[in-house]
């Protein structure tokens, strides 16, 4: 059998933090006078800080100077930090600590694929990080999702070619990126908004071993 290997993306894949983001871009909002609703939160997934802010001050119709956006976003993150320091493995999504256990005690090397400047930070808080071959976040890339550069330096510090990993996603940024990579896909989350992924699944609860195993046959 060709010899497969896992990339992961991290917010809505290992853990929600997705809860967090939203309410930090939220409390940001509301001081800058408007209002931020789950819905729109959906448009920040996957998407790299930067970009979260471009598109929260669109829906705000807030035109604001570049030092001023520098600001905020680090005052953002400082906030979103917070939350994230109440973490802990509880938080972790069904399913995903018996299949990083699985794949380690059979050999399958895996790597993380996330956008997030603090993936790392949150590996840890979560007492996953020492499992990971290989670790790739947002401080490692140039090109934010859909651009495939996060999961071809993956591929790449895992050792492995691209089309024999199979990158697990919750956005759909993320899903282009891996089809972008020459990847195997498999999205979770709704059907619709996944559409161009090889496989979905509703959640990560239906990542067993045996989806698992399935899918490196
Ligand atoms: P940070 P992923 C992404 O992580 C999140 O989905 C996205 O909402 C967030 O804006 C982005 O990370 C950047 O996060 O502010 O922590 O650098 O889904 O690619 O793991
Ligand atoms: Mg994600």
């Amino acid at each position: 059998m060709e010899r497969k290997a896992f990339i992961f993306d991290l917010d809505g894949v290992i853990v929600d933090t997705a809860k967090y983001h939203y309410l930090a871009w939220k409390e940001l909002a509301e001081k800058l006078g408007f209002d931020f609703t789950v819905e729109q939160n959906e448009l920040l997934k996957g998407v790299s800080r930067i970009r979260s802010l471009e598109i929260l001050l669109d829906i705000g119709k807030v035109h604001l100077d570049e030092d001023t956006k520098t600001k905020l976003l680090t005052e953002k993150n400082e906030q979103y930090l917070k939350y994230i320091a109440k973490m802990d493995q509880e938080e972790i999504l069904p399913g995903i600590k018996n299949v990083l256990h699985y794949l380690k005690s059979n050999q399958i090397p895996f790597a993380l694929g996330s956008a997030s400047k603090n993936a790392r930070l949150i590996l840890e808080r979560l007492d996953l990080i020492n499992l990971f071959d290989a670790i790739v976040d947002g401080n490692d890339v140039s090109i934010a999702k859909p651009d495939p550069e996060v999961f071809l330096i993956a591929a790449q510090k895992l050792g492995v070619i691209p089309e024999a990993c199979i990158v697990v996603e919750d956005a759909q940024a993320g899903i282009q990126a891996a089809n972008r990579a020459g990847m195997t896909s498999l999205g979770i989350g709704d059907k619709t908004v996944l559409k161009e992924s090889n496989f979905v699944l509703h959640d990560t609860s239906e990542l067993t071993i045996d989806y698992i195993s399935q899918l490196m046959d």
